[in-house]
C-alpha cells in the first residue's frame, strides 16, 4: 500500500469527531509544538520539508513563511483558502468534510508558528453543511483546551473563525479572497505587496490551501526531513488527486509524487483504467485552468521518459508538451470526448468568473468563448482558429491575476495539439454538429 499522510485514518468509524480522531493520534503534534517548539522550529520543519502550496501554484511553503513580515506591535493573520472551485478539483472539499480536525490541528499549529492570534478558514459558499461540520470541530477542539485562551496552558491565544465565500471562483485568487474576507467586492489585488507583507486589513497575512496546512501535523510529528524522504526530487511528500472524467475508479486518491501516471491512471489502487471498451484521447492532469494533453503525451514526456506524478515531470517540455500538476484536478477524455467542446464549456466558466478589472481578461474571455461558439456550432471559419491563439497570446501574462493565464492554456494547448479537430469542425459542419460528436482522426 502506498505512503499516507493525510488519508490514514480517514476510513475509521467516527474519525470526523474529536474523540475518535484523538484516539488516532490527534493533536499530539499541537501538543508537541506548543509544549516543546518554538514558533521558529516549527517554521524551520516546514523549510526542511520542502512541501509546496496545494492549492495549485506550488510555492514552498515554508518559504512562503519565512516572508511573513514582523513589524512590531502589528497583528499577523493565518488564513487558510478553503474556497476550492477549480472544476475537477474536490479534494479540500473530501478532507474538510470526513477528517475536519485534521484541519482545524494544521491550523493551530501554522498559526502558533506564525505568531497568529486569530485565524480564518474561508471556505467556499457553496459547502455550508462543511461549514458546519467545520464549526462543530472547531467547538470540540476548544472544548478540550486546544483553541481558545491559554491553549494547554502555554499563554498561546487563538480563535478560529470559518468564513462562508460567496460562490465566485475569483475569491480563491489570494487577494481577492482577503478583499472578500474584509467584506468588500472579491477584486484581486496587484502583487507586490504580497500578502506576506500586506495582506488581510493590510497586515501581514499568509495564505495557504486546506491540503498544505493538512500537512502540518504530520510534519511536526515525524519532522521537515521525514516528510522529505517521500516523494521524488524537489516535489515532496504525498498530493491528493481528485480522479474524474472517463475512468473506472473517479474519486479522490492520495499518491506518493513520483507515481508514474501509468500506474496512476491504470492500477486498481487508483483510477482502475480507462471505461471499458473505450480508449485514452486527452488528459488534464491539475484542474481546468493548466494545458490539455493528448494520448501521446501522457504517459511519457516528449523525451520519451516516462511521465511521473510531480510538480516537474507534469510539466516537462513547457506549454508545448507538458500539463501541470496544478491543484491536482485528474481530468481523463477517452475518444467520445470532443476537444472543442470541452474548450468551450472552459472557456464560459472563464467568462463567466472573470472579476472583469482587466481589459485582456474580461474582453479577451468573452471574446474566446463567442469564437469558441461559433466554431463548436457549426459557424466557425479557418481563420477562427488563428484569432484564437492571437487572443490567447494577448491575454497571456498581462492581467493581475492568474485567471487570465488560466482562460488562455487550454485554449492554446487545445488548438496545438488538437488543430485537427477544430480544422473539422469547421470544414465539416453538419457532422460535427450532430448529437454526440466527437472527432476520431477520420477527416476527410
Ligand atoms: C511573498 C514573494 N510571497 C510568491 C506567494 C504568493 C502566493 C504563492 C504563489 O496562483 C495558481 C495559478 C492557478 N514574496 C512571493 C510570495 N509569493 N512570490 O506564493 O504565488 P503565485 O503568484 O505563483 O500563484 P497564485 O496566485 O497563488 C495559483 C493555479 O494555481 N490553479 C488554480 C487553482 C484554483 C483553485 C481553486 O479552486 N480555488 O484550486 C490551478 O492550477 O492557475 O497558477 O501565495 O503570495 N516574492
Ligand atoms: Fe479579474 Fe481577470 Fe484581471 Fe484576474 S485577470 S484581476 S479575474 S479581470
Amino acid at each position: 500500500m502506498a505512503r499516507k499522510i493525510l488519508t490514514e485514518h480517514i476510513h475509521v468509524p467516527g474519525i470526523e469527531t474529536f474523540d475518535v480522531y484523538r484516539k488516532q493520534g490527534g493533536y499530539t503534534a499541537v501538543e508537541k509544538a506548543i509544549k516543546s517548539m518554538s514558533p521558529e522550529e516549527v517554521v524551520e520543519e516546514a523549510k526542511k520539508s520542502g512541501v509546496r502550496g496545494r492549492g495549485g501554484a506550488g510555492f514552498p511553503m515554508g518559504m512562503k513563511w519565512g516572508f511573513l513580515a514582523k513589524p512590531e506591535g502589528v497583528p499577523r493573520y493565518l488564513v487558510c483558502n478553503a474556497d476550492e472551485s477549480e472544476p475537477g478539483t474536490f479534494k479540500d472539499h473530501y478532507l474538510m468534510k470526513t477528517i475536519p480536525h485534521l484541519l482545524i490541528e494544521g491550523m493551530i499549529v501554522s498559526s502558533f508558528a506564525l505568531g497568529a492570534n486569530k485565524s480564518f478558514i474561508y471556505v467556499r459558499g457553496e459547502l455550508m453543511y462543511v461549514i458546519r461540520i467545520l464549526e462543530k470541530a472547531i467547538e470540540e477542539a476548544k472544548a478540550k483546551g486546544f483553541l481558545g485562551k491559554n491553549i494547554l496552558g502555554s499563554g498561546y491565544d487563538l480563535e478560529l473563525v470559518v468564513q462562508p465565500g460567496g460562490g465566485a471562483y475569483i475569491c480563491g485568487e489570494e487577494t481577492a479572497l482577503l478583499e472578500s474576507l474584509e467584506g468588500k467586492r472579491g477584486n484581486p489585488r496587484n502583487k507586490p505587496p504580497f500578502p506576506a507583507v500586506k495582506g488581510l486589513y493590510q497586515c501581514p497575512t499568509v495564505v495557504n490551501n486546506v491540503e498544505s496546512i493538512s500537512n502540518m501535523p504530520w510534519i511536526v510529528n515525524n519532522g521537515g526531513e521525514a516528510y522529505a524522504q517521500i516523494g521524488i526530487g524537489r516535489s515532496t511528500g504525498t498530493k491528493l488527486i481528485s480522479a474524474s472524467g472517463h475512468i473506472q475508479r473517479p474519486g479522490v486518491y492520495e499518491i506518493e509524487l513520483g507515481l508514474s501516471v501509468e500506474e496512476f491512471m491504470n492500477s486498481d489502487e487508483y483510477c482502475g483504467g480507462i471505461r471499458k471498451g473505450h480508449h485514452l484521447k486527452a488528459l488534464v492532469a491539475g484542474g481546468s485552468s493548466v494545458p490539455i494533453l493528448p494520448a501521446n503525451l501522457i504517459m511519457k514526456t516528449a523525451n520519451g521518459e516516462d511521465r511521473l506524478m510531480s510538480y516537474e515531470s507534469l510539466s516537462d517540455g513547457g506549454f508545448a508538451s507538458g500539463t501541470m500538476l496544478g491543484s491536482g484536478g485528474f481530468i481523463v477524455f477517452d475518444e467520445t470526448a470532443c476537444i472543442v467542446k470541452n474548450t468551450w464549456n472552459f472557456s464560459q466558466f472563464y467568462h463567466h468568473e472573470s472579476c472583469g478589472q482587466c481589459s485582456p481578461c474580461r474582453e479577451g474571455t468573452g471574446w474566446m468563448e463567442k469564437v469558441l461558439h461559433r466554431i463548436e456550432h457549426g459557424h466557425g471559419s479557418m481563420h477562427d482558429v488563428d484569432l484564437l491563439v492571437d487572443i490567447t497570446k494577448k491575454i497571456e501574462g498581462n492581467t493581475i491575476c492568474p485567471l487570465g493565464d488560466a482562460a488562455s492554456w487550454p485554449v492554446a494547448s487545445a488548438i496545438r495539439h488538437f488543430r485537427d479537430e477544430f480544422v473539422w469542425h469547421i470544414t465539416h459542419p453538419s457532422e460535427a454538429t450532430a448529437p454526440g460528436a466527437a472527432y476520431r482522426g477520420d477527416m476527410a
